[in-house]
């Protein structure tokens, strides 16, 4: 079996960039641990970035999704008990970010990637990279159900495999750098069947911690509030959760939160991770399996996708036109980028959360810079700007 790019994982980061090669006229073969069914029901990130929206659009796997995302004018910052509304397309000339769940975009792109009759092999085990420092790399794997292992031979592989996929372990220690920050704090997220409460995502900074109100349909709500990331998620009952969103959300006017049936609940470790080079021969990293941030920015479906964008330039360059400038600078041109939607997504998180060792000091320094956000239009239009998603070089 042959394909031009073997890709290792179905998540954001390898359905777009099969999708972008795919309208290039360059094969490739996606091979994915989980199920379909799995794939596309594992609830995760929330928020699109204003240039996902249109390359989505351009990508003809808009439809849907316009259909059915809410798009938002700006976000709301709640601290001290009142809400600043930070008008996010006021301050980006008329850009808007959409609220349509990770797992409504694969499936959109699944569905896509099968009307091309592009191959994505579901429930495969045992994905492994082969000689990724030479000109014939290849990925073996076993198919759900079957004896042997298979050979897929590739000009390139790319390991769009998340946080703890093979890929990025094949780039040899003695080359690789990883930056690392751990939070003392994660996130418990809940699924409620409630109407909205306020008609754009809320993050708020309270004494108890930090909550974050969003959405996922006009019944279905999304909800996270701040814990202990080695919390068990059996110590929080449904009405310790609700106890603790109302609290941490509640203002000083008569606004309330309306609850619901909570349907699903997880705890989740909040971490920041840069890997240098994202490039060891044949072999490209993209997505989580390079990168992590936060959620409190909503960057990182963002940042795999930019990665896509930029590996499928410049494999395009290469198979089109032998030009392999672009693959050389892909670390580079990713991580230049990448850096700063680390720094937003650290900032954010500073500024929201309380921390452990967290003094009076540092909640004056977050209260200054909530403040600075409300009162100085040039520091309001950085944040949006951020949020809406940088430009590309
Ligand atoms: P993924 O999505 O982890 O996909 C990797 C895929 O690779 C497969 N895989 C393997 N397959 C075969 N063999 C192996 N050995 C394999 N190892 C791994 C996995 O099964 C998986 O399907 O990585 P990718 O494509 O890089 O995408 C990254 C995003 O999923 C991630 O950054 C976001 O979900 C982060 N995130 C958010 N990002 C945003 O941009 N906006 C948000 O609002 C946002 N909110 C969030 C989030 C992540 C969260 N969690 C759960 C960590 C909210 C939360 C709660
Ligand atoms: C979500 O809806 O899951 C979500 C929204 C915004 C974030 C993180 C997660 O910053």
């Amino acid at each position: 079996m042959h394909t031009q790019v073997g890709i290792i994982g179905a998540g954001p980061a390898g359905l777009f960039l099969g999708q972008l090669l795919d309208r290039a006229g360059i094969s490739s073969v996606i091979l994915e641990s989980r199920s379909r069914e799995a794939v596309e029901s594992t609830i995760r990130a929330g928020v699109l970035e204003h240039w996902v929206v249109e390359l989505m659009t351009e990508l003809g796997i808009g439809e849907r999704m316009h259909r059915e995302a809410h798009f938002h004018d700006g976000i709301t910052l709640q601290w001290e008990q009142q809400r600043y509304h930070l008008d996010v397309t006021e301050l980006t000339d008329g850009k808007r970010v959409a609220v349509y769940p990770q797992h409504e975009v694969l499936k959109d792109l699944i569905a896509a990637r099968l009307a091309d009759q592009s191959e994505t092999i579901f429930g495969v085990s045992e994905a492994a990279f082969h000689g990724v420092d030479t000109e014939t790399p290849s990925i073996t794997f076993r198919r759900e159900g079957m004896g042997e292992l298979e050979t897929l031979r590739c000009d390139y592989v790319i390991g769009a495999d998340g946080f703890h996929g093979p890929g990025r372990q094949m780039i040899p220690k003695s080359l690789r750098r990883e930056y690392q920050k751990i939070y003392s704090f994660g996130w418990l997220g809940i699924l409620t069947q409630a109407p909205q409460s306020w008609p754009e995502l809320i993050y708020a900074n309270q004494a108890q911690g930090f909550a974050l109100l969003s959405t996922r349909s006009p019944d279905v709500q999304r909800m996270y509030i701040q814990c202990d990331p080695a919390d068990d998620i059996a110590n929080w009952s449904d009405a310790r959760i609700w106890e603790q969103l109302h609290e941490r959300l509640e203002t000083d006017d008569d606004w309330s939160l309306t609850e619901g049936p909570i349907f699903q609940k997880g705890i989740i470790p909040l971490r920041s991770f840069v890997c240098e080079p994202m490039q060891y021969g044949r072999l490209f990293i993209a997505g989580d399996a390079a990168h992590i941030v936060p959620p409190t920015g909503a960057k990182g479906l963002n940042l795999a996708v930019a990665d896509s964008v930029v590996l499928a330039r410049a494999l395009e360059a290469q198979f089109r036109h032998n030009n392999h400038a672009l693959l050389d600078a892909y670390t580079n041109t990713c991580l230049r980028r990448v850096w700063k939607g680390e720094r937003f997504a650290w900032f954010m998180t500073t500024m929201l959360h309380r921390a452990d060792g967290d003094g009076d000091f540092e909640q004056r320094m977050q209260m200054a810079d909530l403040d600075l956000i409300r009162t100085s239009r040039a520091t309001a239009t950085s944040i949006a700007e951020n949020y809406i998603g940088l430009p590309f070089d």
